[in-house]
């Protein structure tokens, strides 16, 4: 039985030092001190030994056991402490690594210049106002003078959402300002920037949804020369003091008189040439449109319940995409659109 015991001692031992894994540490617990392990099983058959043997095959039974949980929780510890080191080498972050650089994006070119505008409007006393992008036919149309049957409200140009044509999305700001006429007495100092829809198809000009930037003053003694001195005071801090401008008769059904505002070209300084060639930012013009505008027509004052005997006012709309393209040199409109980051990084 001894030699017994030393060879339990001897494998277990061994066993034990060569586990690799905590659950083969477990099972060897189980093989080598359980109920029904091989220690026990030797202890079971002590009673066929003699009255003097007895107490000393148990002492060393004892010091076989106690030998086995020492080297037990020996291995268990250096076992855990592997563990933890693994999972610690596994979750390691290296605080030295250079981290992923942030880039701020900005603002999109059209809202850098509506911004610009709006600036300038607001130094000037205008009210910033917002309003509705599907509106009423009245209000786009039947308000602002544009009579059944005008060529703008053909199906072929803007959208309906109706049978009857009474529901449309707007073709222009100006029913923002019917709104105001209607809702507030003069003085009225307003501009009125947003979305518009007509039916275009997308080219390097157009595009079905573009914006539009509207402005309208009305008060008593209002006249042409007040126009003339916001336009042109906006178009200077815009596009530089030394800018040439002039203003051209025009016709609008919702003004009168009309009239349309040009900028000599910045390029050929209004000859149309370059080196002998068509001068290519104002395609040999000399000059560049750059909005509408007139004095609101008595109509249209009077419809918005306005005596046009006491106040007149001025109105003026321009597209903020071709506002943006004059002042960035963008020569194509789809580019405004696309959101292309090779594009945006530009501005
Ligand atoms: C333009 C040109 C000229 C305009 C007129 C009005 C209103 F509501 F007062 F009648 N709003 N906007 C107007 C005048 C718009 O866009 C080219």
């Amino acid at each position: 039985m001894k030699q017994q015991l030393e060879q339990i001692r001897l494998n277990g031992l061994r066993a034990l030092d060569e586990a690799q894994s905590l659950a083969a540490l477990e099972e060897l617990r189980v093989k080598l001190l359980g109920k029904k392990g091989e220690l026990t099983a030797v202890l079971k058959t002590m009673g066929k030994l003699s009255p003097e043997e007895r107490p000393v095959m148990g002492q060393l039974a004892n010091s076989v056991r106690a030998d086995m949980e020492q080297k037990l929780e020996q291995r268990k510890a250096q076992l855990d402490a592997a563990a933890l080191e693994a999972k610690l080498a596994a979750e390691a972050i290296d605080v030295t690594i250079p981290g992923e650089p942030v880039t701020l994006g900005h603002q999109h070119p059209m809202n850098q210049v509506l911004q610009e505008i709006k600036d300038i409007f607001v130094g000037l006393g205008y009210q910033v106002v917002d309003g509705p992008e599907v509106e009423l036919a009245q209000y786009n149309f039947t308000k602002l003078n544009i009579e059944e049957g005008h060529p703008s409200r053909d199906r072929s140009d803007t959208f309906y959402f109706t049978d009857d044509d009474s529901l449309l999305l707007r073709t222009q700001t100006s029913p923002m300002q019917i709104r105001a006429m209607e809702n507030t007495k003069p003085p009225i100092c307003i501009l009125a920037p947003g979305r518009v829809y007509r039916k275009d198809e997308a080219d390097a000009t157009h595009s079905p949804m573009f914006h539009q930037i509207e402005g309208l003053v009305v008060d008593e003694g209002i006249t042409m020369g007040d126009l003339k001195g916001a336009l042109v005071s906006l178009m200077k801090r815009i596009y530089g003091e030394d800018a040439v401008m002039r203003f051209r008769p025009h016709h609008f059904p919702f003004t009168e008189p009309s009239c349309e505002m040009d900028m000599q070209c910045h390029k050929c300084h209004g000859t149309g040439e370059v080196d002998g060639q068509v001068c290519s930012t104002c395609h040999g013009e000399g000059w560049i449109e750059l909005l509408g505008a007139g004095m609101v027509h008595p109509k249209v004052l009077e419809g918005c319940g306005i005596d046009p005997s006491k106040y007149s006012g001025f109105a003026f709309g321009m597209g903020l995409e071709r506002m943006a393209m004059g002042r960035m040199r963008i020569n194509d409109l789809r580019l405004i659109f696309d959101n292309d980051v090779r594009f945006l990084n530009q501005f």
